[in-house]
């Protein structure tokens, strides 16, 4: 192997792992490493106006592709300023590799006044990453991102930090890069599989539950098999949206709040939940009854048996433990259950009646209605995303997509561009509300500046409306929550990029497929006055 230095290692160690992407900015201890892409034309290292964004970035390409996310920040303030966004990623279990660096060690730590000085840096980044590699020298670049690249692919895909020294990129080795990370066999116990098989063939009324799990392993396929064997109706937490078709006939979707999916959850014998931590939002704040058995598939062993008792744990990836399942449901000569659609069909009527029309709803429809059904689509926390968390219809997995775990204001419109940057052949739209597009508007900068078509929808109702909401219902007055905006049409303009405004709600449908037939990104505005739906059920019953 011929000499190089540290940055041409990393670089070349980061291609060896599949990574050619890149978010980030670069600071001066990170120099190096930008003049050794020169000689890496393959790899292309995308300028941010905000770290903040570069991680944000990084999570939606991770998000939309399956792949692992990267972002490329200095130490110190560079680094710090993704903290929200590593914490985002972090919450939703989202594969983001942060690489950043630390001071030379003249300096390092010694409170001597020297430029972005942090006496602790990994320490920072503990609570929102799940693995933290430290770097000294050059030779040591490859083996700690393959352990970094190995965790992200087969663990729970949770942030990793890799901090490199300053004075790594500068050292000149000889070392081997090393093969890719590979990705492991996560198969389940086969006692546990069986364990499992057996709960299914004595139930007379499975429910299924998918979770994010489902649609991050690509376990659609076999989630689909398992619910027609069983003729199940299939719950979704809002990770899990996509997980199924949103217009298959045994899909009921992210409504366990509404009273006809609780009847059926008591009525039912056994739940196969698969890929989840039975969150906050889906459970009503773990109000949904406990079903009378419980089969917990997931990745992370913590998860399992947390919230809800659990008869059959089984640790594995949602894919290779539904296919185990299937085999061993064969191997039994289960015969299957016959499909409860009709019973789906009449709960989603009941739901719809009870949830009745509305311009929110209205709005949504139109949104969808312009969309492809292969569209990534992200969510702010704003208004309309709180109606569309249970209403919006996912068709396809890795088509829906909420900071559902941290609620980060922010989140969608720099998340919507690492999509974009990673699966550009799809539609990429974020769904945003005139606060939280305030957070991280100036990286429409970068959209323009790398020529992403991605379309953002800035709901403008002049404040915060969530939080409007909030105060109402425990002040019944208001503090605080008017906020004037900018002109976002022109804001938009003055970024090069395409701006609109569609003041009749009736054509908002018209002005998103008009704004996907453009050329780099288009912001449109769409002033409102909507109201939030609240946070448990949506609709009343008798
Ligand atoms: C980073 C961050 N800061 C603060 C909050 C608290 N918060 C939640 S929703 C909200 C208002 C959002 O306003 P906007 O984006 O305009 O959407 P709207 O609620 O008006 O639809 C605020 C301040 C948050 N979720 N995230
Ligand atoms: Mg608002």
């Amino acid at each position: 192997m011929t000499a190089r230095d540290g940055a041409h290692v990393l670089v070349e160690a980061l291609l060896a792992q599949g990574v050619d992407t890149l978010f980030g900015i670069p600071g001066v201890a990170t120099l190096r490493l930008y003049d050794a892409f020169l000689d890496h034309r393959e790899v292309r290292p995308i300028n941010v106006r905000h770290e903040q964004a570069a991680v944000f970035m990084a999570d939606g390409f991770a998000r939309a592709s399956g792949s692992i996310g990267v972002a490329l920040t200095s130490g110190g303030p560079g680094a710090l300023n993704t903290l929200t966004a590593m914490g985002t990623a972090y919450n939703d279990s989202s594969a983001v590799l942060h690489i950043t660096n630390e001071n030379p060690p003249a300096v390092r730590k010694r409170g001597r006044g020297y430029f972005h000085d942090i006496s602790d840096q990994l320490a920072v980044f503990r609570p929102v990453s799940d693995l933290q590699e430290q770097v000294l020298l050059a030779e040591e670049i490859p083996a700690a991102l393959h352990r970094s690249m190995f965790a992200l692919r087969n663990r729970r895909p949770r942030p990793a930090m890799l901090e490199v020294a300053a004075e790594a990129f500068d050292q000149v080795t000889e070392v081997e890069i090393g093969p890719k990370a590979a990705r492991i066999d996560r198969r389940a116990d086969d006692d546990a599989i069986a364990r499992a098989a057996a709960a299914v063939v004595a139930a007379q009324r499975p429910v299924i539950w998918a979770g994010g799990g489902v649609v991050m392993s690509g376990a659609d396929q076999e989630l689909r098999r398992l619910a027609e064997r069983l003729g199940a109706p299939v719950l979704t937490s809002q990770a899990g949206k996509g997980s199924l078709p949103a217009d298959h006939e045994l899909h009921l979707g992210n409504w366990a709040n509404e009273e006809p999916v609780r009847r059926l959850l008591r009525d039912s014998d056994l739940l196969i939940a698969v890929g989840t931590r039975f969150s906050y939002f889906p459970t009503g704040g773990w109000s949904m009854p406990q079903p009378a058995s419980l089969v917990h598939i997931d990745l992370d062993p913590t998860q399992i048996g947390r919230d809800y008792q659990v008869a059959v744990p089984v640790v594995g990836d949602a894919t290779q433990a539904l296919v185990q399942l299937l085999e061993e449901l064969d191997a039994f000569g289960y015969e299957g259950l016959p499909s409860r659609a009709a019973e789906v069909a009449d709960i989603r009527r009941q739901i719809d009646a009870a949830v009745g029309p509305s311009v929110e709803l209205d709005v949504l429809d139109q949104i969808r209605s312009a969309l492809p059904r292969s569209t990534r689509v992200f969510n702010d926390p704003t208004t309309l995303a709180f109606w569309a968390r249970s209403y919006w219809p996912a068709y396809e997995p890795r088509t829906w997509f909420v900071p559902s775990g941290f609620g980060t204001l922010g989140f969608a419109l720099p998340a919507a561009i690492g999509a974009k940057v990673a699966v550009p052949d799809d539609p990429c739209v974020a769904i945003i509300g005139d606060a939280g597009v305030m957070f991280t508007i100036q990286d429409l900068m970068t959209a323009v500046q790398e020529r992403v078509s991605v379309v953002v929808l800035v709901f403008n109702d002049g404040g915060y409306g969530v939080e409007r909401r909030h105060q109402d219902h425990l002040f019944g007055r208001q503090s605080n929550v008017d906020m004037l905006a900018p002109d976002f049409v022109r804001l938009a303009q003055s970024f090069g990029a395409r701006g609109m405004r569609v003041d009749d709600l009736s054509g908002v449908g018209t002005a998103l497929e008009a704004a996907l037939e453009a050329e780099g990104p288009v912001l449109i505005e769409v002033p409102n006055q909507f109201r939030h739906p609240g946070y448990g059920a949506m609709g009343a019953y008798d």
